[in-house]
């Protein structure tokens, strides 16, 4: 039924028939409640926008609002001042920091919060709502309604690869424009790992001048030209500020003592036995990992100073997965280490060494997160956990009492494909259709009801070792990216996958018009 589904216009459709009842406006995430009233109030070139005099997160939820309608739709809205059809206003009875009330009556639209992100929020759904997929630089009739909205989860994310094949800048940027559109709030970066070292660390230059390139395999003839690339400090700062305009955080990762091939390239002496491997060009786990004696601890405290000065979120990633230990069994080092610190497993060390870091962030008033492996030989206190391997992690950890959150694989992983057309561009063999993200149900159970509130939400993942291109990121991203954002958001109950898909298709015209590549494939599965 879904390959022919269709959205023409949703507005039309809401005024003219009986089917009001029925007919959910085409936005999606869905809010938590939406009232049709009576009448309408139609949005033109020229509509003005108001906000409070002083009051710049307003400013700053109109001022995307503008952008989003004038790129996806086609229309210039009128000047912000403190008159304008479109209101935006405080108002303290609308509680929770992303919540937000939105009514269309005949005399305009009012977005009322009490929270920065409630306002842009509610600027969001607005923005859909004005970005039918038909008649683009046409007003547009909104029907009266009445919105009321706030989160289930407060972790609502994406996680970029961009250390297997890194990508521009600007290609972060576009995917945060449309992660803030469907109300995502989190941007996991996936910064280091065997094949690069994506972020410029001031200290250690080597870091990115070695670690950053990589040397592909030779075709014959002469050798491959390197491939890679790094962001600066001063790139990724525009990044956060920008991102942070939307409502997303960034979540940086350093990978940790494993996927460490490019930090021991680099700085063979933080490595084990100074081995001076070349930054890797194929995938899978590799041996080399990073050494936890105290030039390594010392080492990683000076990056976290920097990676912090960076980035001001909570949350610093700091990987712990699939480091097989066998550089620190065999290494009279760290054995050594292991023997004076009283730690009897690898494992051990390797929480030792996550709750070295961990104690270091909470000094600085932050908090580490890592992979479910840092599970093994014990959580550290001061840990997060990322849970991959399926649920079990995040079970374990919530009911110790420490916050999860959820991705696991193969369902949440965006680079497996979406379908079994032969055009689907390369992933990894598993296939994970929108339905497969859109089922998933981010609260485990075997989690104590007590200990329920340390779910912090979900995010999917987009590996990038067959991921080349923007495009093919893209590709992967949108439109799951909108099921994982109604999982996060959306109530359970509230649920309901063909209700999702006919919210959803009316989007792809307005993605594309914004430059995002989305997957038709993703409709053309029999669900
Ligand atoms: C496992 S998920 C990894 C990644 C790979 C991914 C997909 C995780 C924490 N580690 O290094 O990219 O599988 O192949």
């Amino acid at each position: 039924i879904l390959k022919t589904a269709r959205h023409s216009g949703w507005a039309a459709l809401l005024l003219s028939s009986t089917a009001f009842a029925q007919t959910v406006p085409p936005l999606t995430p869905l809010p938590a409640s939406v009232k049709l009233g009576k009448g309408s109030f139609t949005v033109a070139n020229g509509t003005g926008i108001a906000v409070p005099a002083g009051d710049t997160a307003a400013a700053n939820a109109a001022k995307l609002l503008a952008a989003h309608v004038k790129v996806e739709r086609g229309l210039t809205l009128g000047a912000t001042g403190t008159s304008g059809a479109i209101r935006f206003e405080r108002d303290a009875s609308v509680q929770g920091a992303e919540a937000y009330r939105m009514t269309v009556d005949a005399k305009g639209v009012r977005i009322a919060a009490s929270g920065d992100h409630g306002l842009l929020y509610g600027a969001m759904t607005l923005a859909q709502l004005l970005s039918p997929d038909h008649g683009f630089g046409k007003a547009v009739k909104l029907p009266a309604l009445n919105v009321e909205d706030a989160p289930r989860f407060g972790w609502r994310g994406l996680m970029l690869d961009v250390a297997r094949h890194f990508q521009p800048i600007e290609f972060v940027y576009g995917v945060v424009d449309q992660m803030a559109s469907v109300k995502l709030n989190t941007l996991h970066l996936h910064l280091t790992d065997d094949q690069g070292w994506r972020f410029e660390v001031k200290r250690y230059p080597k870091l990115t001048e070695i670690g950053g390139w990589r040397t592909p395999p030779s075709t014959g003839g002469a050798p491959a030209p390197k491939v890679g690339g790094f962001y600066t400090q001063e790139q990724l700062k525009a990044l956060v500020a920008y991102a942070a305009e939307r409502g997303v955080t960034i979540v940086p990762e350093i990978d940790l003592p494993g996927h460490a091939q490019a930090l021991v390239a680099a700085y063979p002496e933080l490595g084990i036995f100074g081995d001076r491997p070349e930054v890797s060009h194929d995938w899978g786990v590799n041996p080399y990992l990073f050494n936890p004696g105290p030039k390594g601890i010392a080492f990683v405290r000076q990056v976290l100073d920097e990676l912090m000065a960076v980035f001001p979120g909570t949350y610093i990633h700091l990987g712990g997965d699939e480091a097989v230990k066998d550089q620190w069994e065999r290494s009279p080092e760290v054995q050594a280490q292991m023997q004076a610190l009283g730690i009897k497993t690898e494992n051990g060390l390797q929480s030792w060494m996550i709750d070295q870091f961990g104690a270091y962030l909470e000094q600085h008033g932050r908090r580490l997160i890592g992979w479910d492996e840092i599970l093994e030989g014990g959580l550290p206190p001061s840990a997060s956990v990322m849970s991959w391997r399926g649920e079990k992690g995040a079970v374990e950890a919530a009911n110790q009492g420490h916050d999860v959150v959820l991705s696991p694989a193969p369902t949440l992983y965006l680079d497996s494909l979406q379908s079994d057309r032969r055009d689907e561009p390369p992933g990894r063999l598993s296939i994970q259709t929108l339905a497969d993200v859109y089922k998933y149900e981010p609260m485990p159970a075997g989690i104590d009801a007590a200990k329920a509130s340390h779910v912090l939400g979900a995010q999917a993942n987009a590996w990038s070792e067959y991921l080349i291109t923007p495009y093919q990121v893209q590709h992967m991203l949108f439109p799951r990216a909108a099921a994982v954002a109604e999982i996060t958001w959306s109530a359970k109950d509230k649920r309901d996958f063909s209700s999702f898909v006919t919210r959803v298709q009316p989007q792809i015209a307005r993605w594309r018009r914004s430059g995002m590549e989305v997957a038709d494939s993703a409709f053309a599965v029999d669900y």
